[in-house]
């Protein structure tokens, strides 16, 4: 397959103005006619006519209704004699739903049809212009068994629907919006649906609606509570309402990705959509709000304004992961509950996309070249782009970001545009900004890969009373770019005392202190800012709330760190502080090779968070919580998977154990009574029980003690609710108590009906601690099991990649096992979904920085699968990435 370059975009030779389109739909062969209006682009030179077309039967090509001739060149049906003037297209093709296992275009599940069009799967149905900058007015008609498929949607209104024939029935759906096929999307199937109607702010009615199949009505509540929540939500801080009579969620178990933002037709993963208090824990429930908020939030950004390509991405994606994270935030309400989302958006950056920057598939916010498009859904487009659009908030305020999105939706509303006319909207609508002064700078984020290094020093001069502090920043090589040059960041700040007195800010030539809290902007290699009337030494609170994307380094001792842990008023510094000093241990006990021994000093700080009485919950189980595998990785030039997960593992086993009492006294103090609500009280409660419970059925296996063992068993059985039953299950399965056997066998006894919990039951035995080797055999021999498939993605990620994404101890075996169960595993992955062995392929990204014998193991491993003749332009693309 080629590679495409950014560099390289042309207009389409056509615009496609309508489509109407009808589906007979069939499971082994559908019929698909398309019927579109079609003008050349006289801005570019003239041009045969292109259309995409992939996996399809052509039966017939008209021109204003009479044939002409063609010719199908690769995945292309070149059409020389387009007329110059107007014309009318109609295509005729069949394709074959069921045999669909990419799940990319029409397909079936569980006996009904799906769409997934995104990024290029409308290809896939008919052939057509498949690229986002063609927009059309879509009129669809469905005709199907009307037993089989009672329900027929598409996007937009309902015009038509009625009786065939004896057997089967029909549907017609308007979309007046002019969309681009990505956003197309077809469902037929025997479901039923929860319905709600509202009337928004400006007095319109609306029918919400969420379709799952019959018995899973009574989990989509939650779901439904998120898509009102969001819409009010998206009218109150943005001024966007919902444009459609119609909004409709489907759910579907066989599906790519979490969701599709399909125009008033969202699909859904059932793993992003369905809740009960007894099938999902407190995260499915936040996750699935946050899901449903962003597919929901992309009906602006994302639908009415479009990508001009698919280089732009991060356009509509880290635009719209920007919002859904701001929603999620309003949502929790209190300022505690806000630092604990922004600390969860912040671990999940650090553990996907820090080690992505620094790997074989680094590539900038907007990329610039790319083999398959499906391999740049990445956690660098959306949650590196989303904190790229979180600065330009922090650089031109709350107010100003509102101002530039309401210019942006000004001037693009219905057209296909590109990050830059994004950035030039929130510029223009703020002049004189720190973003407009500097507006071709920060754009550097767009297009250099990789994460900046910010360092930080600073000098206290008692005599003039002055605080210099100097940033500088290096940002480092990544495939393809050698020198880089330096990038726009804001660094939120504030000083203490070291009695942790809060420190008024005036900078040398400011005539007074501006608060206490402000925003320094770096945009070179290296600044200073002077700080007069600094009454004491400083401790600085740097990069609050991680107003930058970058690794900070600030040399802050261990009695500065403590500093902050116990008196920043930001809550996100005093959690990040608690990190740091666990940081620094683990990383010294890898780097030295010596075994891990905590200190009083360490333990007593832990010590006191736990007991602290005003910190919630929630916060507490974050501060308690060691830095993950992957982001103490990213420390270190060689790594090590064994020596970072030993050192991970005595930093657990000590705190178990020094701190046995206090977290007896967490586990008792935080029991939840009353009704199960996911709010952020109750979730707090229970996550900070559970990892109080891990941590004494931990502590028990080292003592022999079973009371606690037994407690968790108990607790285990009786719960009220998943987080509850599966916190206590992951207890005894990561201690490998005695009673985790028959704890497992009883859960999936009790749940074997219920395929979201069963993935569950997966992933809780693929990410289990490892000791001796037993999870890895435990993996293998769950390959075996009636219940895997790995034709269903969801199931398929709850084992393999639970063991190769997030388990390295597991994985990375001295042995190579766990290499050679990643290629095995990718080779038969990649004949059924391209897509999702293209996610797999990538845990071999950072082989090149494995310490031996690792590093020599994942190359023979990556080689093998490279030799391989058949593979999918998904892998090969990952795969010779990583072997460049
Ligand atoms: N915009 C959607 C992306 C998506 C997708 C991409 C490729 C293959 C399958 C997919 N399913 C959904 C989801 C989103 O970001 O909202
Ligand atoms: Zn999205």
């Amino acid at each position: 397959a080629p590679l495409i370059r950014r560099e390289d975009y042309v207009a389409p030779a056509f615009w496609i103005r309508t489509v109407d389109i009808s589906f007979d739909l069939d499971p082994a062969k559908t019929l698909v006619i398309s019927k579109m209006k079609v003008e050349r682009n006289t801005a570019v030179p003239h041009g045969p006519l292109r259309l995409h077309g992939e996996e399809l039967q052509l039966l017939r090509v008209l021109i204003n209704g009479e044939s002409v001739s063609f010719r199908q060149e690769g995945h292309e049906l070149v059409i020389e004699a387009a007329p110059d003037a107007d014309f009318t297209l109609e295509v005729r093709n069949t394709c074959a739903p069921e045999k669909n296992t990419a799940l990319s275009g029409l397909y079936t599940s569980g006996g009904s049809f799906f769409t997934q069009c995104e990024a290029e799967g409308f290809r896939r149905i008919t052939y057509f212009l498949d690229r986002p900058d063609v927009m059309a007015v879509y009129t669809v008609t469905l005709r199907a068994d009307k037993t089989k498929y009672p329900v027929l949607l598409s996007n937009g209104n309902l015009a038509d629907s009625g009786e065939l024939d004896a057997t089967r029935h029909f549907a017609v759906w308007h979309d007046p919006f002019p969309k681009p096929s990505y956003l197309f999307a077809l469902v037929a199937g025997d479901l039923v649906a929860r319905e709600q109607r509202i009337t928004t702010r400006a007095g319109r009615d609306h029918l919400l609606q969420v379709f799952v199949r019959r018995g899973d009505l009574e989990k989509t509540e939650h779901a439904m509570n998120s898509l009102v929540a969001s819409i009010v939500w998206d009218e109150a801080r943005f001024k966007l309402p919902l444009d459609l009579e119609r909004f409709m969620i489907v759910g579907v178990s066989d599906f790519n990705m979490g969701a599709m933002e399909n125009k008033g037709l969202n699909i859904f993963n059932t793993s992003a959509l369905l809740a009960s208090p007894a099938t999902a824990t407190d995260a499915d429930f936040a996750r699935i709000e946050a899901i449903v908020a962003h597919e929901y939030f992309h009906n602006w950004t994302g639908n009415r304004v479009t990508c001009r390509d698919w280089f732009q991405l991060s356009l509509k994606e880290g635009l719209t992961v920007f919002r859904d994270q701001e929603f999620s935030m309003d949502m929790a309400a209190a300022p505690s509950a806000r630092a604990v989302c922004r600390i969860q958006d912040v671990r999940q950056l650090r553990a996907m996309q820090f080690p992505e920057d620094s790997g074989a598939m680094a590539h900038p916010v907007r990329p610039d070249s790319y083999v398959e498009i499906n391999n740049f859904y990445t956690a660098t487009v959306y949650d590196k782009g989303s904190e790229v659009v979180r600065m330009y908030q922090t650089l031109v305020g709350r107010a100003g970001f509102e101002a530039g999105m309401k210019l942006y939706f000004e001037r693009h509303d219905g057209q296909a545009v590109t990050c830059d006319d994004f950035a030039q909207a929130i510029a223009d609508a703020n002049p004189g900004s720190a973003l407009a002064t500097r507006l071709e700078a920060f754009k550097r984020w767009y297009s250099q890969a990789g994460t900046p290094h910010l360092k930080a020093r600073g000098t206290y001069d008692a005599t003039a009373q002055t605080y210099t502090l100097t940033l500088s920043q290096t940002n480092p090589p990544s495939p393809g770019q050698d020198s880089k040059l330096a990038q726009v960041i804001p660094v939120a700040m504030g000083l203490l005392s070291h009695e942790g007195q809060v420190l008024p800010l005036q900078l040398q030539g400011e005539t007074e202190p501006a608060g206490t809290d402000r925003v320094l902007v770096l945009d070179q290699s290296a600044q200073s800012f002077v700080f007069v009337n600094v009454t004491a030494d400083p401790v600085p609170s740097l990069l609050r709330g991680f107003s930058a994307p970058v690794l900070l380094d600030d040399g802050l001792t261990d009695a500065e760190l403590l500093v902050l842990l116990k008196h920043d008023t930001d809550a996100f510094n005093r959690w990040e502080a608690g990190q740091r000093l666990s940081l620094n241990r683990i990383l010294a006990a890898v780097r030295s090779g010596k075994p891990l021994v905590l200190d009083g000093a360490y333990i007593e700080a832990m010590r006191s968070l736990l007991r602290h009485p005003q910190l919630d919950s929630a916060f507490k189980e974050l501060a308690l919580t060691l830095p993950g595998e992957a982001y103490i990785a990213e420390q270190l030039e060689v790594i090590d998977p064994q020596a970072i997960h030993a050192a991970v593992d005595a930093a657990q086993n000590q705190l178990a154990h020094a701190l046995r009492d206090d977290w007896v006294a967490a586990f008792e103090g935080n029991q939840v009574s009353g009704g199960y609500q996911p709010d952020p009280v109750q979730s707090g409660k229970r996550s900070l029980a559970n990892l109080a419970l891990a941590m004494l059925v931990l502590d028990a296996k080292r003592s022999g003690d079973t009371v606690w063992p037994g407690r968790a068993y108990q607790r285990f059985k009786d719960a009220g609710n998943m987080t509850d039953r599966l916190g206590a299950l992951s207890a005894l399965v990561n201690a490998h108590a005695e009673l985790a056997e028959p704890a497992l066998a009883r859960f999936h006894q009790q749940f074997k009906d219920e395929a979201l919990v069963v993935d569950k039951w997966f992933a809780l035995q693929g990410r289990a601690a490892e000791r001796d080797g037993k999870t890895f055999a435990r993996v293998r021999q769950l390959l075996q099991h009636p219940d895997f498939s790995l034709k269903n993605p969801n199931r398929a990620r709850s084992l393999i990649f639970s063991l190769c994404m997030f388990n390295p101890a597991a994985f990375h075996r001295t042995d190579a096992a766990g290499y050679v169960f990643w290629a095995d595993q990718l080779l038969a992955l990649d004949a059924i979904n391209p897509q999702i062995a293209g996610r797999l392929a990538r845990v071999m990204d950072r082989w090149t920085k494995l310490a031996e014998p690792y590093r020599s193991a994942a190359r023979e491993a990556i080689v093998r699968v490279a030799a391989k003749a058949e593979l999918s332009s998904d892998v090969r693309e990952i795969i010779e990435r990583a072997l460049a």
